[in-house]
């Protein structure tokens, strides 16, 4: 079973059958020189020694840089103020950005997808992928206002690509969502987190360290997990976790809690570690929802897996 789990030719098979959703990364592999197919196995050992462009922001400060786009002016106060720190923190609040109304509509919708039998469950948990079945939470994620803001952060286009709805605290260690959804360049991702209800400290909130979007991106090479020519690393996600405890410690960083009410939105950098702390009260609720998004112009795969992104189209 590990040997298939762990072929990357049992991959590649797989993604022979999925053209349409993976032609996205061809004319990059072109740009870059590389001598790839769609179907073929991506990862970081493959961009060694080849430039990419960096996002505006991560070489740019937010802070001079925000005030001058076409309509950052225009934001609430406190927005601006969070948004301004941006490149030192790697995160920002928009407090209120959805209304009570739009997200008991979201609320409503989840809870009908629990019961459908087309609905993706990860570790029986939480529901992946519900923008694919419901336009409303597309939209939600998609809010023309909400892609403005992530494309003044990001300096170009960007389109949602995954949702994920939280019921209880996720209790995951830390980890830098550019292990999962990776890009290259580095950077071509962002994430918001939206509160589908009050939160409070016990219900096990999200978590994150500001700053640590800075720290170098940990990628498969960095814990022991390349693998060959023909199959994935053996490493464990344990052991990554561990990887990132270890840059965790030595940097001295310091933990934030995401404690929103209902309609507050957090959006995070493609490397700020976060993770979901220990539920504290038993039976407590978190209902939430995250979106993930790619920029546009990069390279989109799963360094884990070392699979190119199957992108559906809508
Ligand atoms: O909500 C959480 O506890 C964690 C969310 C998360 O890590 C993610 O979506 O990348």
């Amino acid at each position: 079973m590990n040997l298939i789990k762990n072929s990357k030719l049992a991959y590649a098979t797989y993604n022979f059958f999925k053209k349409k959703e993976l032609m996205h990364n061809v004319p990059l592999y072109r740009k870059y020189g590389l001598d790839k197919k769609y179907y073929s196995s991506v990862s970081s050992e493959d961009f060694k020694g080849i430039e990419g462009e960096l996002i505006f922001l991560d070489t740019h400060d937010s802070e001079v840089e925000l005030p001058k786009m076409e309509g950052f002016s225009d934001l609430p106060n406190n927005w601006q103020e969070s948004l301004l720190g941006w490149s030192k923190n790697g995160y920002a609040v928009l407090e209120g950005f959805f209304d009570q109304p739009r997200i008991d509509e979201a609320v409503s919708i989840v809870r009908d997808l629990k019961k459908d039998s087309k609905t993706i469950w990860q570790h029986g948990k939480r529901i992946m992928f519900a923008i694919h079945q419901s336009d409303k939470l597309f939209r939600l994620g998609a809010d023309p206002k909400l892609i403005k803001i992530l494309e003044m952060l990001m300096g170009k286009k960007v389109e949602l690509f995954q949702s994920l709805n939280f019921f209880e605290g996720s209790q995951q260690r830390a980890h830098s969502d550019s292990i999962h959804m990776t890009t290259f360049p580095y950077g071509n991702l962002i994430a918001t987190w939206v509160a589908f209800e009050d939160l409070t400290e016990d219900c096990g909130p999200l978590f994150y360290y500001p700053g640590s979007h800075k720290l170098p991106y940990i990628m498969n090479g960095d814990y022991g997990n390349i693998g060959s020519k023909f199959s994935l690393g053996t490493k464990t996600y344990g052991d990554y976790e561990d990887r990132i405890e270890k840059q965790v410690n030595e940097q001295d960083l310091k933990k934030k809690h995401f404690i929103a009410k209902k309609g507050d939105l957090l959006i995070w950098h493609a490397n700020l570690l976060h993770g979901g702390e220990a539920i504290q009260r038993d039976g407590s609720t978190r209902n939430s929802m995250v979106f993930h998004y790619y920029a546009e112009n990069a390279i989109c795969y799963h360094e884990i897996t070392q699979r190119p992104t199957l992108k559906k189209k809508r």
